[in-house]
């Protein structure tokens, strides 16, 4: 009697055990965690490019959201490891016009990717992706449109209790925010010469998660002044976003990074033209850093980060950043006789 009652209550511990073992991770699949993506400050000017924050520890099957804030574009992207980067354009070469829908499921076997998406519109409630993720490991989270962009995914057995809450990603991604829209440094960017122009500033930072850039995306001292036959130059000091310096109508989007074909190259390296009609179309190319060498790769050859313009007749030349026209990346030269 006492044996078969220690039976009944010994399978009745495992149906119950075993129940428990299926709604357990049932309970933990509602966990959607919400992350944001990009920050701005009032005129657009300064852009954190980065994840806010850009770690977080999560339970196999929970889903992220992505909240993406700002007029300039991101995307969220999660590529096979050692996965050759694709561009912006491209996506995920295994998905139809490179995006994966939303509420995609990355294991790490096949790419996952948002596409381009920005808050160009300011919606009251922005875009977001959503993804889904089912398996354990440590996952690298990438903008394909902000080399320095990065956030680290780990994602904990069931079993493994997290180390934070919502709460606490909430606090770190309005303070990781605020300490890249504030960057003292992008702030007070001194000022050069009288026909020098400043295109651009921008930094990157570290953390524990990746990498984070700030980048001011402005001409400093954009109007300029000057007389015929004088040469204004155009420096960037950005970490890895690039700009250009266009006057006419924009080059077609996929053929945005040589310069036009009246563009030489001065003994220094630096790329130059001649404008000498207001109606002239002179498109400096990408202005960039070279990206940063590694260890057991061949060295990246020095890029182009200076482009001068001398102007032979007077009038008012108008000029943009094909890439950050949008945010307010302009600028005019006024040639005196
Ligand atoms: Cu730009």
């Amino acid at each position: 009697m006492t044996n078969l009652f220690l039976r009944q209550l010994h399978l009745t511990l495992r149906c119950c055990a075993l129940l428990i073992a299926l709604l357990l991770p049932l309970s933990a699949l509602a966990d959607t965690w919400q992350l944001q993506v990009g920050a701005q400050n009032g005129d657009k000017a300064h852009q954190a490019l980065a994840f806010l924050p850009n770690e977080i520890w999560i339970h196999s099957g929970d889903s992220i959201t992505w909240t993406f804030q700002t007029n300039e574009v991101h995307t969220v992207t999660f590529l096979q490891p050692g996965q050759v980067r694709p561009s912006r354009f491209a996506g995920c070469p295994s998905a139809p016009s490179g995006v994966t829908p939303d509420f995609s499921v990355f294991d790490g076997t096949a790419c996952v990717n948002s596409g381009v998406v920005s808050n160009n519109s300011m919606l009251a409630s922005p875009p977001t992706y959503t993804v889904i993720f089912p398996v354990t490991g440590s996952f690298k989270l990438v903008c394909l449109a902000h080399p320095n962009m990065t956030a680290t995914i780990h994602v904990l057995a069931l079993s493994t209790p997290l180390p934070h809450d919502q709460a606490f990603y909430d606090k770190q991604a309005n303070r990781q925010r605020a300490d890249l829209l504030s960057d003292v440094m992008t702030s007070a960017h001194n000022h050069p010469g009288s026909n020098d122009v400043t295109a651009g500033v921008g930094h990157i930072m570290g953390n524990g998660g990746g990498t984070q850039t700030i980048s001011v995306m402005r001409f400093m001292d954009a109007t300029k002044v000057i007389h015929v036959g004088e040469t204004v130059e155009w420096t960037s000091a950005e970490a890895v976003t690039n700009h250009t310096i266009t006057f006419g109508p924009e080059p077609d989007p996929l053929n945005q990074i040589p310069p036009s074909a009246n563009v030489t190259m001065d003994a220094d390296g630096a790329r130059h033209a001649f404008i000498t009609s207001p109606s002239d179309v002179v498109h400096s190319g990408f202005i960039t850093q070279p990206p940063q060498d590694r260890i057991g790769l061949p060295q990246a050859p020095l890029s182009v980060t200076r482009f001068r313009v001398t102007f032979t007749q007077p009038g008012v030349y108008q000029y943009k950043c094909v890439l950050h026209d949008e945010l307010g990346m302009v600028g005019e030269i006024i040639v005196l006789r």
